[in-house]
């Protein structure tokens, strides 16, 4: 292995040596020599230890043109130019310092910085990328007040966009003109944001509770604009809803979006112009599916959400993210809830949580919600930074409930407008708002790893006593390897054997009715006695998920298909059909008896499930599917993946066949010729529907295949067309209308996407064949992140079957992969590489085999940071 830089520490953490008040920025763009000339008014920090310490600027791939200080050229030896440092020692306390740069759009293939798509220019600065841009103080506690001066060709780039609000513009020689965006609001340059090139606009006005009129617009390439209405309509719901459930408030004339087909992520909420992957603006129902509408909407929000959490209030520092991740995706979801339906939306949160951030939690690149170190930044915006540490404001949710929690988020933005700050000082802002104390509690940021919580529940008949006997323990993580009880809220009832809830009266409390309640587990062992119990009951544990916890309880088989029929709780009842479903695959994995036919309890209670009214279609449709591949892996060992898939593969057949007549009946019930619409009602029903059909595609009958292609045909969205294809995809025969979706779509880059992901997923034999195959169509190009992630990382993450083929081709075609796109794009190679992680958790001879691949990654000369983190944690793991 080489010579790599240094982990930067949490607790290295120093503030600045300047303070930067002001930054004019003007830009000359040109695709392969855009100079950037930067003013920047600077002052010492009063709160640096060292009143002589040199400026020390951050600049990557910047070619230095000249520097002014206060009017007067530097010479040469007035700075010093190191790899990545622009250092100048001798500064007056106060000073002006302009600087002037040259670099190229055009060939920076990184997506972050200044870069050049379709011939239109983006930026992208979050985390460090605006020191590719220009020579800057480039970390989140510098805050300044930018203007930004766009200069252009006009006909090429007619509509010039930046942070804030446009206050000039005007006509220059050479067919040039230039627009001037000045933004009011302090902010840490990794807000900035730049776009110009042929744009068109959806737009529309939207006018705050105070009564500001706010535009409203949505950016996008010519020919899209149509795509745009779900995108503009989210935007104006998250705006009204984060006026009526938190008192927050737009602040600029206007909130843009701007679409972009080349990015690295979902989205960016630069101050006032945020923007985004196409992916998550563009939508009709022929193109789009009903998970795309969705995600479209809580994406927007996300983004606009930000502006509150994490641009007005931001980051001291980046082991600080979660301060803004988790506490924006909270918010997000819950929009999404409120807008939707509460209990799906907090199902596929769980399953999301659990298939992403579980894994990372239990692997080598475990780390508590705010790390410790880093060596790339870029590598923590993580499943544990985002969906962990939003749960972890969840639980502060459940801790002060409703209106605490409201009072804690005004206390926080009285205090905190304005300023860099930590997670400390949002958990402080809560605790001093509600009177509590929150010192155990915050172990959630500092612990990593998955808590265990085991619970034993004892009946006593003579006393009518039910005592559970709760413990806690959390697993050993790199670099820890002692861990202390966390505060856990644990959201319970009891059910009696009618199904009715019990009144839960702790000993020596009165009873005040309630039937769902909160404990606090606070000691790694603790017993709660409910008193009053008249028989035997059934406990529903962690409802709603209370806490990011894997849960034990001794339930007898009987006892879950008892809750999945009558759980309250619509958490608990999918997690009583999730665990039971668990149970028996890992079993069968287990006892390698994949192939005996589904037990007839199962069959009855999913009969039962098909054939009911009084349950939400979406909520059956999550519960009758099987735990995904990843899931079952964490809890295994020694895992031969191919077996793994084969064991579900045959349990979903033989449902399929048991449950033939009430699987047609629900999907000739729920087939309907409505028009697509998309909304929480129909779309539930297209969900159970297509659960349905999945199911059917496992029988190879000519019923099914005319269903199938009848779907195909005449569906007038794409869900339902996508529905089919996935179905014809996994069989003999589907390659036609493989072939048909492509000549449709091929000229709609995010429907083409879709069908690259698709054959990624395929289980018939030479799926990686087809893959390499589809690396040359003319639709897929490794520079393009949706693309790589659409093929690429999807059979390397999903592909169970294919990817761990015993012959470990899977595995050398990931590592190859990697290194190409580490001297493209290394924040993509990265996450790509991270398909390796779970290595040491297979069996020995495919774990001889990835580690070897891990091995060639990182003997490369020349590896990025990125990827070199990466892969060398997955290896540490090994030792
Ligand atoms: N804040 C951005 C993510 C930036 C990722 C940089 N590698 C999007 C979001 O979380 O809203
Ligand atoms: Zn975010």
């Amino acid at each position: 292995m080489q010579e790599q830089r240094q982990p930067i520490q949490r607790l290295d953490y120093t503030p600045p040596p300047f303070l930067i008040d002001r930054v004019d920025l003007t830009f000359e763009l040109e695709e392969t020599n855009t100079r950037v000339l930067s003013r920047l008014v600077l002052k010492r920090n009063p709160a640096h230890p060292n009143a002589t310490a040199p400026l020390v600027l951050d600049g990557e791939e910047l070619a230095l043109e000249s520097i002014k200080l206060d009017g007067k050229q530097l010479a040469q030896d007035d700075y010093e130019l190191g790899d990545d440092t622009l250092t100048i020692a001798q500064l007056p306390d106060e000073c002006i310092l302009e600087i002037a740069t040259r670099i190229n759009p055009l060939t920076n293939t990184t997506l972050s910085g200044l870069y050049v798509s379709n011939g239109n220019f983006f930026t992208q600065c979050e985390a460090e990328g605006f020191r590719r841009i220009t020579w800057y103080l480039d970390r989140p506690d510098v805050m300044a007040k930018f203007t930004t001066t766009i200069i252009a060709d006009k006909t090429r780039y007619p509509v010039l966009l930046g942070n804030g609000n446009r206050v000039d513009q005007g006509v220059l020689d050479r067919n040039r003109h230039w627009v001037k965006w000045v933004d009011p609001f302090k902010k840490p340059s990794y807000l900035f944001a730049l776009v110009a090139g042929k744009l068109v606009v959806l737009a529309d006005r939207y006018t705050t509770g105070s009564g500001k009129n706010v535009n409203v617009e949505i950016w996008v390439e010519p020919g899209d604009v149509e795509k745009c209405h779900h995108a503009l309509a989210s935007a104006k719901a998250a705006m009204a809803w984060d006026e009526e459930r938190f008192g927050l408030e737009y602040d600029l004339d206007t909130y843009m979006i701007v679409a972009v087909s080349d990015f690295n992520m979902g989205a960016m909420e630069n101050k006032g112009l945020n923007i985004f992957n196409t992916k998550y603006v563009l939508a009709r129902p022929e193109t789009a599916t009903d998970v795309d509408f969705d995600g479209i909407e809580s994406v927007v929000a996300h983004e606009y959400f930000h502006n509150w959490t994490g641009n007005r209030v931001t980051c001291r520092d980046w082991f600080q993210l979660s301060l803004k991740e988790g506490l924006t995706v909270f918010r997000d979801q819950e929009f999404s809830s409120d807008i939707g339906s509460r209990a799906v939306q907090r199902i596929g949160n769980v399953r999301t949580l659990r298939e992403y951030q579980f894994p990372e939690d239990a692997g080598p690149q475990a780390h508590p919600v705010r790390p410790d170190s880093y060596l790339e930044i870029n590598n923590f915006y993580t499943a544990t930074v985002y969906e962990k540490g939003s749960e972890v404001v969840r639980m502060i949710y459940t801790l002060v409930g409703h209106d605490g929690f409201r009072k804690g988020t005004d206390l926080y933005f009285k205090r905190h407008d304005g300023q860099a700050v930590t997670c400390d000082d949002f958990v402080a802002a809560m605790a001093d708002a509600n009177d509590i104390d929150l010192t155990q509690f915050k172990r959630w940021y500092s612990q990593s790893g998955t808590p265990r919580v085991t619970v034993e529940g004892v009946y006593d008949q003579d006393a009518k006593t039910f005592t559970l006997t709760v413990e806690q323990h959390c697993p050993a993580t790199p670099g820890q390897s002692e861990k202390q009880p966390y505060l856990i809220p644990l959201a319970l009832g009891l059910l009696d054997r009618s199904g009715a809830e019990l009144p839960l009266v702790l000993a020596g409390e009165s009873d005040t009715g309630v039937t769902s309640r909160v404990l606090q587990l606070k000691q790694a062992k603790e017993r709660f006695v409910f008193t009053g119990i008249h028989s035997h009951p059934v406990p529903s544990l962690l409802r709603d998920f209370s806490a990011p916890v894997k849960l034990d309880y001794p339930y007898a088989d009987e006892e879950l298909v008892f809750l999945i029929a009558h759980d309250s709780d619509p958490f608990a009842r999918w997690e009583a059909a999730n665990t039971y479903l668990t149970r028996l695959l890992l079993q069968r994995y287990q006892q390698e008896a994949g192939h005996a036919a589904a037990p007839a309890q199962l069959v009855a209670a999913f009969e039962k499930l098909l054939t009911q009214d009084r349950i939400d279609p979406a909520l059956v449709a999550l519960m009758l599917q099987l735990p995904s591949e990843q899931f079952l892996f964490e809890a295994l060992n020694e895992v031969d993946p191919t077996r793994l898939h084969q064991v579900r593969q045959a349990l979903k057949q033989s449902l399929a066949k048991e449950l033939r007549a009430p699987l047609i009946a629900v999907y000739q019930k729920l087939h309907s010729t409505e028009p697509y619409q998309y909304n929480a009602e129909q779309a539930g029903r297209r969900s159970l529907k297509n659960v349905a059909l999945d199911y059917l595609a496992e029988l190879d009958e000519p019923r099914i295949t005319e269903l199938l292609t009848n779907q195909y045909r005449h569906a007038d969205n794409m869900t339902d067309r996508l529905a089919a294809l996935a179905a014809f995809n996994q069989r003999e025969g589907g390659d036609q209308y493989l072939a048909d979706f492509a000549s449709m779509w091929q000229d709609d880059a995010l429907v083409m996407d879709k069908w690259f992901g698709l054959q990624a997923l395929s289980d018939r034999p030479g799926a990686l064949a087809r893959v390499q195959q589809l690396m040359s169509h003319p639709a897929f190009a490794m520079t393009n992140p949706n693309k790589v992630r659409s093929l690429i990382t999807t059979f390397c993450s999903r592909n169970m079957a294919h990817f761990h083929a015993v012959d470990g081709y899977g595995y050398a075609f990931a590592a190859d992969r990697v290194l190409e796109l580490d001297k493209i794009n290394p924040q993509i190679a990265a996450r790509l590489a991270a398909c390796f992680n779970r290595w040491t958790r297979v069996e020995p001879s495919r774990r001889a085999m990835m580690r070897a691949e891990l091995e060639r990654v990182a003997r490369q000369p020349g590896l990025s940071p990125d990827t070199f983190e990466i892969v060398s944690k997955a290896l540490q793991a090994g030792k």
